[in-house]
């Protein structure tokens, strides 16, 4: 068994491999981890957690890549976590990132780690915010979180970050407008990459038309709306100032509350759901509600409640 406590020891000494091998052992859900989340949040650092999603294909890595050059520039240490949700290590997005970080590969103030999501009931939310502590902890800051915003629970992910970055192409029509209203509710920052592409300035400048009608209904300010174009680095600075600037918003006292209230809900949906299929009572309840003989919330009820032979 992983000494945890030895590794997080050298991890905050700044040894990489200790962090790499913390890493492994949240990936693989050691045991003991549970025990080690005290530690880990007694040595954090206060790093900036930023989440960045949105549709495969956005440019997502893309821009990843840039903003660590340009906080490289800025002397910051830069950690990253990719989160894909199907595709293991041979899977064609994950070796692309990691062919792309391999500019970063030899500098020492970048740290870039990909988690295999281990589908629904694994814990990737879990999995992920600790990996992100262990970067805090070994001083990286800002720390980029990279999700496929397909899903729900990619979307979910991002939203654990402090300041959560959507990243979209520029498209026109009216129903894709709409959809992306859904957008306000999770964007701290909306990013129309592709910036290079024509026509990017128009359909930016509908995005915000768009949302702030959207906004006052619901009655939250609109996200900022940023171009970038992220093969070029054009408009990447401005970027990175902007999450900078979101940092002591998310931390403020206006912001953190809804922000502890969304993290919280994420982290307790994970866990009943992981300790419920734990339950030693999973299968035969699973099959009396296909029976018939007990509906889903009796039965969620009898999951949630103690199990004596765990
Ligand atoms: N034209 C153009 N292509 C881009 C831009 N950013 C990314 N791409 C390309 O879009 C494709 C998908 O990028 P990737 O970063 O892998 O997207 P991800 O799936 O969101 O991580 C790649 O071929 C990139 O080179 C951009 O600003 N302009
Ligand atoms: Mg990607």
């Amino acid at each position: 068994m992983a000494d945890l406590p030895g590794l997080l020891r050298g991890a905050v000494a700044d040894e990489r491999l200790a962090l790499a091998r913390l890493l492994t052992a949240i990936e693989n859900d050691a045991p003991g981890l549970r025990e080690l989340l005290p530690q880990l949040f007694a040595a954090g650092r206060g790093g900036h957690l930023v989440g960045i999603t949105g549709p495969p294909g956005s440019g997502k890595s893309t821009l990843v890549n840039a903003l660590t050059d340009e906080w490289r520039r800025r002397g910051q240490r830069v950690g990253i976590v990719a989160v894909d949700p199907s595709s293991p290590y041979t899977g064609g997005a994950i070796m692309g990132d990691r062919i792309r970080m391999m500019a970063h590969a030899a500098d020492r103030d970048v740290f870039m780690r990909s988690m295999a999501s281990r589908g629904e009931l694994g814990g990737i939310a879990a999995a992920t915010w600790m990996a992100a502590a262990a970067l805090d902890a070994a001083g990286y800051d800002p720390i980029l979180i990279e999700t496929v915003g397909a899903g729900q629970s990619e979307i979910e992910i991002a939203r654990l970050a402090e300041t959560t970055v959507v990243v979209e192409v520029p498209e026109m029509g009216d129903e894709v407008q709409a959809i992306k209203a859904g957008l306000l509710e999770v964007a701290d920052l909306l990013v129309v990459n592709k910036g290079d592409r024509p026509g990017a300035d128009l359909a930016a400048r509908h995005l915000r038309a768009m949302l702030s009608t959207a906004g006052g209904r619901i009655g939250r300010k609109p996200p900022p709306i940023m171009l970038t174009t992220a093969t070029s680095g054009e408009g990447v600075a401005a970027l990175a100032d902007a999450i900078e600037a979101h940092r002591s918003v998310a931390r403020s006292p206006q912001e953190a509350p809804a922000r502890a209230r969304n993290q919280v809900r994420r982290a307790l949906a994970e866990l009943a759901l992981r300790r419920a299929s734990q339950h030693r009572a999973w299968d035969s309840t699973l099959q009396s509600v296909s029976d018939g003989e007990l509906d889903p919330f009796m039965a969620a009820e009898r999951l949630l409640g103690e199990d004596d032979m765990a």
